[in-house]
């Protein structure tokens, strides 16, 4: 009876229905292992680390209203991490590498109080959790590497990220194994905590496919299932837990649920009829949530009471016996043997599904209540209740303090804390950076680059860039460390001749025979597959993307992530990863193809960028390139790959491709460093003009301000020098470290930035154009010498021809020309009835069609 009811049940719903159990643990319980801990001592380690993660917020918001931070989520949550830590979590100290774990972000309090039992942390390390700013730093709210790089390895707070990106590391640890980068023995575990209201982000549960596809048994999901978020229940009408069991069965998955603790076990038991599983199922979680918050009196009226026979069935327990039934997630038996379930299944991902009450143990101060999320003070009384509840030694004189308790150290639960961990390698989390460096071929070696396509070829950046990729790839020393990551857009970038001589990472290797096989670039798969072709899906390549980018940290192996996509399914789509990636300090490389508001001239609204250069302005250890030749790009990449892996330093790089084929230069001498900087002057005006001029262009529109040049020179008598502007959030970003610096520093001789100290002494008004919005340039305007007068390409994209959208955007040379000499009149250099010839000469309609961009007024 008892096994039947565990059985795969799809007889109570339709063939569309997802598959589901009964709502009852999956393991039941004449399977479960032997309990291998010491559950008194565990408990008192538990209760300690309770009251110090809930005194860390309470103490930080008596003293600053307003600093936040959680106290129910750990709460609920605190049973599953302490089996994890007392048991299953490795370390890495040894030969073994360590777990990798996801900590929900809003459960970190209860990370920094164990820390703290641990030695980790001191107790003024608790006192400055939230306040980051003191001399001897603090305690960052989350999960943040950049904040804590020592400490941290996972941001996961923005809810949804930490699963998805879990996955994609899980997965890229495949990669590694069978690319000979990381051994196949003591595979980590990847265990990711995950919150119920978080599975409702689509990235939660996007991926989910993939692991059970690839078989990632490294990968352990545990969704805290304490049925509530932030304003109230998951999923009142219904119940989360069956729900996911649904989804997650549904995708490949293992699913463990833990729903209910030990002292259910005997009432299921004696449950003959099945009625009370029927009884459990009918309740929805919004019942369940008001169990929590009422006496055993109600639960027997309104749970039990439901079936005469159910209240038979409890007749010799008390109302409290029936108030203490607990859940599933706070039963460390319950727990363990579904962690240890978890850690044993071979060829599918886990995940167990626990459930919890939200604030467990703050009673009348939140549990199971709406408010719980939001708790962040507590009363002296509720203090005192919920120190005698977890039997903290502390006074009711004390108490108002909030004191933090920590046993000493030759007490036997330190004792057993400290074994514990020592067994299992050591403490967790831990972020150590032991990659070493990689060398890096000489810039010579993009020698194609570097000499141009000569007068009689052309090529576009994404073209040049591809060559690069290629040189890197085949090159003896690095080569094998690069990862090429390509949403479903390769042939797109022209990077599909990469197929067949690298091959498409998959565990399967290749099955069928490819239409395409025989051909020169078909569409190989590999088990040892170098590029990870990732399909449409930029919320996963960019989760891979983090995933090598970090493993310098994580694994101690630099990789060389270059993830090229499509620009505007960059930033505006997956910003929020980008800003994660950052956070996790990912070193690598991000390419925005197909860049350019006019130069992508067919696709339209929603895939022509202007923007996204602005977005990556935005982004602090980023630096962002807007290239115009190849030349260029192989100079960045170059500089990228030295400064990231041969001298450690934890920055990224955004580099724009366009695909407009031109004429690609040789490198000038000397200009390295005003590419690096971000501006140099690229081609001289003609000399003996009588007015002088200067254009900065960017990217593929560097040709309207090569070609503005040519006519200004010879129809306007206007000498212009033409710059290459190849970062313009670097130029401002030193304009404004220098200018700070003078400011604090106001009677020492003035200092000049970059872009100051190169314009100095120019003459003439400046101009800038690109293909980009004028905001991009604009970044530096106060610090170019009389002003810059931007063009650039705001407002929505549309479809037509190259010409006809640069005329529309007015980034082409006519256009700049007009500027050109409108910037000479404003400054009385001469007379505006040219500029008024030259409208009408370079057939420039001044009312022509415009891109409509809403004012205040
Ligand atoms: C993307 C994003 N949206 C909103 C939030 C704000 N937020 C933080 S915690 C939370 C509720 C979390 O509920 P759940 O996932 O169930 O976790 P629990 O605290 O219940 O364990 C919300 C909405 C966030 N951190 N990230
Ligand atoms: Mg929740």
């Amino acid at each position: 009876m008892k096994s039947k009811r565990r059985d795969i049940d799809t007889t109570s719903h339709s063939d569309n229905e997802p598959v589901r159990t009964p709502y009852i643990n999956t393991i039941p319980p004449e399977d479960e292992p032997f309990f291998p801990g010491d559950r008194d001592t565990e408990r008192r380690i538990k209760s300690i680390i309770r009251w110090n993660a809930m005194a860390m917020v309470v103490n930080a918001n008596s003293k600053h209203d307003g600093l936040g931070g959680h106290i129910s989520s750990f709460a609920s949550s605190a049973t599953l991490y302490e089996i994890g830590y007392n048991h299953f979590f490795r370390g890495g100290d040894g030969e073994r590498p360590a777990d990798l774990i996801y900590f929900q972000g809003h459960a970190t309090p209860g990370n920094y109080a164990r820390a703290f039992l641990e030695g980790r942390l001191t107790e003024k390390n608790l006192h400055r959790f939230r306040q980051e700013l003191g001399e001897a730093g603090g305690l960052s709210s989350y999960p943040h590497p950049y904040l804590m790089p020592d400490f941290w390895q996972f941001p996961t707070v923005s809810m949804g990220l930490g699963p998805i990106m879990s996955l994609y590391q899980a997965r890229f640890i495949r990669y590694q194994q069978a690319r000979g980068f990381l051994p196949k023995k003591n595979e980590p575990k990847i265990w990711t905590f995950v919150g119920d209201g978080e599975t409702d982000e689509p990235e939660s549960l996007g991926a989910l496919t993939l692991a059970a596809r690839e078989k990632l048994d490294n990968l352990i999901w545990v969704v805290n299932c304490n049925l509530q978020r932030l304003d109230g229940p998951v999923r009142g009408n219904g119940k989360i837990i069956q729900e996911l069991e649904g989804v997650f069965r549904g995708a490949g998955w293992n699913v463990i649920k833990v729903i209910w603790g030990s002292n259910w076990d005997p009432l299921l038991a004696k449950d003959e009829s099945g009625l009370l599983v029927k009884r459990m199922e009918e309740c929805v979680d919004g019942d369940y949530q008001k169990y929590t918050v009422e006496p055993g009196s109600y639960i027997r009226r309104h749970f039990f009471g439901k079936y005469p026979e159910l209240l038979e069935l409890v007749n010799d327990m008390t109302d409290n016996e029936l108030r203490k039934l607990t859940r599933g997630g706070h039963d460390p038996q319950k727990v363990f043997a579904a962690f240890k379930a978890a850690t044993e299944h071979k060829g599918a991902p886990t995940v167990i599904l626990a459930k919890t009450v939200k604030g467990y143990g703050l009673g009348e101060a939140g549990e199971g209540r709406n408010i719980s999320h939001q708790q962040k003070k507590m009363n002296e009384k509720e203090l005192r209740d919920f120190r005698t509840r977890f039997d903290i030694p502390i006074s009711d004189e004390e108490i108002a303090e909030y004191p933090f308790y920590r046993p000493s150290a030759d007490s036997q639960v330190m004792r057993y804390l400290e074994e514990r961990r020592k067994k299992l390698g050591g403490s967790i989390p831990r972020r150590v950076v032991k990659a070493p460096a990689l060398e890096i071929p000489p810039l010579s070696s993009f020698s194609y680059a570097l000499k141009g396509t000569g007068p009689t070829r052309v090529g576009s950046t994404t073209k040049g860039f591809t060559q690069t990729l290629v040189a890197l790839l085949r090159n003896k020393k690095i080569g094998r460390h690069i990862v090429p990551i390509i949403p479903d857009e390769a042939r797109t970038f022209g990077m599909d001749t990469m197929f067949a001589e690298f091959g498409i990472y998959s565990p399967k290797g290749q099955l069928y025979e490819p239409v395409d096989a025989g051909t020169a670039a078909f569409f190989k798969e590999a088990k040892d597959g170098q590029i990870l072709n990732e399909g449409i899906n930029e919320a996963g390549a960019v989760s891979s993307f983090v995933a090598a980018g970090t493993s310098y940290a994580n694994h101690g192996v630099n990789m060389i992530p270059f993830y090229i996509f499509y620009s505007m399914f960059g930033f505006q789509r997956i910003g929020d990863q980008i800003w994660l990636a950052a956070d996790s300090r990912t070193k690598g490389f991000l390419l925005g193809a197909t860049y350019g508001r006019t130069t992508l001239n067919g696709e339209g609204l929603q895939h022509e960028d202007g923007h996204s250069l602005l977005m990556a302005s935005t982004v602090p250890n980023l630096l962002a390139y807007d290239p115009a030749f190849d030349f260029e790009t192989a100079v960045i990449v170059h500089d990228g790959l030295t400064r990231m892996y041969e001298k450690g330093e934890e920055i990224f790089y955004y580099i724009t491709l366009y695909n407009e084929d031109y004429q690609m230069p040789a490198m000038p001498e000397g200009v390295e460093e005003g590419i690096l900087k971000g501006l140099y002057k690229f081609k001289p005006g003609a000399k003996g003009e009588k007015h002088k001029a200067h254009i900065f262009g960017s990217g593929s529109i560097m040709r309207s301000a090569l070609k503005a040049q040519e006519i200004l020179a010879e129809r306007y008598d206007v000498s212009a020098d033409v710059w290459s502007a190849t970062n313009y959030k670097s130029l401002r970003n030193d304009a404004l470290k220098t200018e700070r610096w003078n400011m604090l520093h106001p009677t020492e001789p003035l200092k000049k930035s970059y872009v100051e100290t190169l314009l100095d002494g120019e003459k003439g008004p400046f101009v800038a154009v690109s293909d980009s919005m004028k905001l991009v340039p604009d970044q530096i305007m106060r610090w170019v010498p009389g002003g810059l007068f931007s063009l650039g390409t705001d407002g929505f994209g549309r479809s037509d021809t190259r010409p006809a959208l640069r005329r529309f955007f007015e980034v082409d040379a006519e256009s700049t020309v007009i500027a050109t000499l409108w910037a000479l009149a404003t400054k009385g250099t001469i007379d505006k009835k040219i500029v008024a010839n030259a409208i009408k000469d370079l057939g420039v309609n001044p009312e022509k069609m415009f891109p409509e961009i809403l004012s205040v007024s």
